[in-house]
């Protein structure tokens, strides 16, 4: 039983080159420590009535933060003075986030949603974090925003963190995906999906039918023909959605699918983040054998300009991405 059980750790060093000099497996143990704390507190999150509200003053005198905050912070506090960066960015933050002077800076470039699925955060559905590393563009120069703007063909991991019945830490550092969950007891992540590949045939899609009136009839076709509307070749599929974007996408990791989150008449690059959600995501589904699209091309091709910039997202099993691509051409 005992040879059976492997904490991230173990993997992490097992899976480093032998030339390796620790710098990025310690960051990526940095990464399954701040989910840890997080994972922490977000257990506790429904007790936020009893010890007081985002904003509040609590029993201990502090107040109280939100948790997309907190996630932010920690992630800071446990990153920035570890040498192994030499910058940061985050969705909650409008500038890069630079190593202070006073600390040693290391090669490596760290972008991440700290808690993303706001909506859920407050009515205990499924949350989660997701990260992107880079290597950083000249070693002698502390980090830039050129640093932080690289396509995410160029990551050299991508991860996220899922809370939800359990936790689960989902990274790739480019040789496949593998899932580790948190065993409360040990507090360490053991591993639990080594090589995960996207099964075919899939089984879900995963969009907000809602706004089904905003999107193009490229899409609005696409979305018939993944309901089985009146095509001979049509997938059979249910629907999903939960609108924790690590939560869908883990799902349709584990089931086989397609999430999207296409451009809308009023927002043509849709919603979500390119250099948060939409780069680390799709280095992700490529390593499980998937594919992630604009609708026109790669992701993994675009190059970021600004930091917050919007893409519009379909990402899953490659033939259903694929045929995505080929109803928007039609439009
Ligand atoms: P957030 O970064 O403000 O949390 O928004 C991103 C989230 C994703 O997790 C999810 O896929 C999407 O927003 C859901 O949006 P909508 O409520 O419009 O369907
Ligand atoms: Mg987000």
């Amino acid at each position: 039983m005992m040879e059976k059980i492997q904490t991230i750790e173990r993997f992490i060093f097992d899976q480093q080159p032998e030339t390796a000099h620790g710098e990025f497996t310690n960051l990526l143990y940095d990464i399954a420590l701040v989910a840890k704390l997080i994972a922490h507190k977000t257990n506790r999150a429904g007790l936020v009535d009893i010890l007081g509200r985002a904003g509040a003053v609590n029993i201990q005198g502090e107040i109280q933060q939100k948790l997309d905050v907190f996630a932010d912070e920690m992630i800071v506090r446990i990153c920035d003075h570890s040498g192994r960066l030499c910058v940061m960015a985050s969705e909650e933050r409008e500038e890069i986030i630079p190593i202070p002077a006073k600390y040693k800076k290391g090669s490596y470039v760290l972008v991440f949603d700290p808690l993303d699925g706001s909506s859920n955060i407050d009515v205990n559905v499924s949350i989660g974090t997701i990260f992107g590393i880079y290597r950083c563009t000249d070693w002698d120069l502390r980090g830039r925003l050129e640093d932080v703007l690289q396509p995410p063909r160029d990551l050299v991991a991508a991860g996220y963190i899922l809370f939800g019945a359990s936790t689960l830490m989902v990274y790739s550092t480019g040789q496949g995906v593998h899932g580790f969950t948190l065993d409360l007891e040990l507090g360490e992540f053991l591993l639990s999906h080594q090589d995960m590949c996207l099964p075919e045939p899939p089984a879900f899609y995963s969009t907000n039918h809602a706004y089904f009136q905003r999107w193009s009839p490229g899409v609005q076709n696409y979305t018939r023909w993944l309901q089985g509307q009146g095509d001979m070749d049509a997938p059979t599929l249910s629907s999903r959605y939960i609108g924790s974007l690590v939560a869908d996408f883990h799902r349709n990791l584990l089931r086989g699918g397609v999430f999207y989150y296409p451009a809308e008449h009023d927002k043509p690059n849709g919603k979500i983040r390119l250099l948060y959600e939409a780069g680390p995501l799709a280095f992700l589904i490529h390593q499980a054998g998937g594919y992630a699209s604009d609708g026109f091309r790669s992701i993994l091709d675009i190059v970021p300009t600004d930091l917050h910039q919007r893409v519009p997202l379909f990402i899953g099993n490659e033939s259903l991405v694929r045929k995505a691509e080929s109803f928007i051409r039609q439009d």
